[in-house]
C-alpha cells in the first residue's frame, strides 16, 4: 500500500517535470538562437577602414594569393605565391570596393574595384595594362 503510494507520487513528480521540460523547451526564448540572421548584420556593420582580405591568383600559377587592398590609399599589397616576392599596385580609392578577378580570361587576376557613388567598375587588365571602365549596378548594390 505504502509502495504504491510511493510510486503514484514520484510518477506524478515525473509527469510535473516532463510537463514544465515541454512548456519551456516551447518558449521562443530558450530555443538556440541561430546564428543565420546574425551574419549579415555583421558583414554590413564591417569596418571598410581597414584592408579588406581577398582570394585570388595574381600571378598566375594556380595557387591563390595574399592580398589585401588598403583602402587609405587604394593600393593592393600582393604575396605572389609563386615566388614569395611582393607586388604593390596603386588602384581605387577610398570609398571603392575591391572586386578582384580575371576579367581578361588571361590567368591572372586583374586589380579591380566598383565604384559604389557611380555604380561603375574600373578594372586593370593583365593582359596589356589597359583599364575596362563599365557603369553596372547602383549605389547601394553590393558587387558579386
Ligand atoms: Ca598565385
Ligand atoms: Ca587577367
Amino acid at each position: 500500500m505504502r509502495k504504491k503510494k510511493l510510486s503514484a507520487r514520484l510518477s506524478a513528480v515525473c509527469l510535473a517535470l516532463l510537463a514544465v521540460t515541454a512548456v519551456t523547451a516551447g518558449l521562443p526564448g530558450t530555443a538556440v538562437a541561430s546564428p543565420g540572421p546574425a551574419e549579415p548584420r555583421t558583414l554590413a556593420a564591417a569596418d571598410t577602414s581597414a584592408p579588406q582580405r581577398l582570394r585570388a591568383d595574381f600571378d598566375g600559377d594556380g595557387k591563390a594569393d595574399l592580398a589585401v587592398w588598403r583602402p587609405s590609399n587604394g593600393t593592393w599589397y600582393v604575396i605572389r605565391s609563386s615566388d614569395g616576392g611582393r607586388t604593390d599596385q596603386q588602384y581605387g580609392m577610398s570609398g571603392d570596393v575591391p572586386v578582384s578577378g580575371d576579367f581578361d580570361g588571361d590567368g591572372k587576376a586583374d586589380f579591380a574595384i566598383w565604384r559604389p557613388s557611380n555604380g561603375t567598375w574600373y578594372i586593370l587588365r593583365t593582359t596589356d595594362g589597359g583599364q575596362t571602365i563599365q557603369q553596372y549596378g547602383l549605389s547601394g548594390d553590393i558587387p558579386v
